[in-house]
């Protein structure tokens, strides 16, 4: 089907307002206070042997990732680490505090590269991380513990 001019133009229109939105609203990237509530959780599948057979190949070296079985029931289960959101994201000069639950995992060594922030999350326990994003860019937030999967995406956006 071709697109008559009219169909054209009605999708250009809504395209024209959202660039126009983009370049007039730098406003809503100002710095403020952003609270962000994450947890260190890990979740876990399981089956049997005679439904889904245990994978021949072992999974990444590093803690991240866990693989156990098949019992004397022919159980077994797959298991990964994970920040809970993964990807944060921020305007730089924001005053960031991560409230970060342990809610898997006896600990979780662990820091923000590029911030020189270092942390502990334990299971149970909130642990409060506080800085300005000074800097903008893309860092990573690292599980020294549970590698390669526990890392997470700290974007700091430009403010303008
Ligand atoms: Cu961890």
């Amino acid at each position: 089907m071709r697109a008559t001019p009219s169909r054209f133009l009605a999708a250009l229109v809504p395209l024209a307002l959202a660039v126009s939105a983009c370049s007039t609203g730098g406003a809503r990237l100002a710095a403020g206070e952003r609270t962000i509530y994450m947890a260190a959780i890990e979740p876990k599948g399981s089956t049997t042997v005679d439904k889904e057979p245990f994978p021949a190949e072992a999974l990444p070296a590093g803690g991240g990732y866990g693989l156990e079985g098949p019992d004397e029931k022919g159980a077994w289960t797959v298991e990964t680490y994970r920040w809970l959101p993964s990807g944060v994201t921020v305007v730089q000069g924001d005053k960031v505090t991560l409230e970060i639950l342990g809610v898997n995992g006896a600990m979780h060594a662990s820091k923000v590269e590029g911030y020189d922030i270092a942390f502990d999350v334990k299971r149970g326990q909130v642990t409060t991380v506080t800085f300005t994003a000074d800097k903008a860019g893309v860092f990573r937030i690292i599980c020294s513990t549970h590698q390669p999967a526990m890392t997470g995406t700290l974007v700091v956006l430009p403010s303008s």
